[in-house]
């Protein structure tokens, strides 16, 4: 049985990532979730963008490329058109993966590109000071909104289920073993997989926001959460402000690279 530290550098630690940060514990589960499936490390890549989660690729022992902000799906969706056989993974955060690279989410949703794509979702840009991105919740204070943000955030899955992806997933930093479970769902579906993470950044959004330590704020993080089973008895009055977790989209429809493969194959024989 493969560890999880096969899939590791560890000669790269200790991370860069400040004490306390929610990276860390996403990165083991993604090492955890490609150990449990045995995966040679030639099978897979993994994109990640420019942030403080997109530096996981640093500490991981499987083919890796960095690609500029916001770009990590637009690199990646010509990864895995290029090699069908691939498990292509894509780490980002919520400023990379759904503010700056808003729109390619949604098209690789549409699109159903063969792909993972797993948003650390820690509600600001951390690695550049703490500014509000497209995730950030109405009224709460970063680096760029001081009196209280004036936008409400998007909710990734839903967007990207309204988009067409055929598997969706949710968990929270605090539930790593959910993490791992959901990177592996996601991985064996074909087509686009989303999983968003709930995850904390205690040296900007969590201090701004007074959410306490770093445990405290994993567990307040936890605390905004619902299982999705559990939610199914529960009231919309109850279900108010919370977030859904575990399998929240699970059908899965031919992806892009097959259609595309049916149309050359035609071609091909009336040729
Ligand atoms: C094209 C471009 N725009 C802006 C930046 C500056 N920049 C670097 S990281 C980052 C935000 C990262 O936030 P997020 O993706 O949420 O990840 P986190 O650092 O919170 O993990 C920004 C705006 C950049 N590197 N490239
Ligand atoms: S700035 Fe925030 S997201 Fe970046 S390493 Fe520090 S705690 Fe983590």
């Amino acid at each position: 049985m493969a560890n999880y530290k096969d899939y590791m550098l560890f000669d790269k630690l200790p991370h860069t990532w400040c004490g306390g940060c929610g990276h860390g514990i996403i990165l083991q589960a993604i090492a955890s979730a490609l150990a449990q499936q045995e995966l040679d490390k030639h099978e897979i890549a993994l994109v990640s963008g420019i942030g403080c989660f997109g530096r996981v690729d640093d500490y991981l022992n499987i083919n890796c490329m960095h690609v500029t902000h916001g770009r990590a799906l637009a690199a990646a969706t010509g990864v895995a058109l290029a090699n069908p056989n691939l498990h292509v993974l894509v780490t980002m955060g919520d400023g990379d993966g759904s503010t700056i690279g808003g729109n390619h989410l949604i098209h690789c949703a549409r699109r159903n590109i063969n792909l993972t794509a797993i948003i650390a979702n820690n509600y600001n840009y951390g690695q550049t000071g703490g500014q509000y991105s497209a995730t950030t919740p109405r009224g709460s204070i970063t680096a760029t909104s001081v009196y209280g943000h004036v936008e409400p955030g998007f909710d990734i899955c839903k967007l990207v289920e309204a988009a067409g992806a055929p598997f969706v997933a949710r968990s929270t930093a605090y539930n790593p073993m959910q993490i791992r479970s959901l990177i592996k769902q996601g991985m064996q579906t074909k087509g686009f997989a989303l999983i968003e993470i709930m995850d904390t950044c205690p040296t900007h959004y969590g201090r701004l926001n007074k959410m306490g330590n770093s445990a405290q704020m994993l567990e307040a993080v936890n605390d905004m959460t619902v299982p999705v089973e559990k939610a199914a008895s529960m009231t919309p009055k109850e279900l108010e402000g919370k977030f859904l977790t575990g399998v929240l989209v699970n059908k899965p429809r031919e992806d892009y690279y097959t259609r595309y493969q049916q149309i050359i194959d035609r071609l091909v024989k009336q040729a």
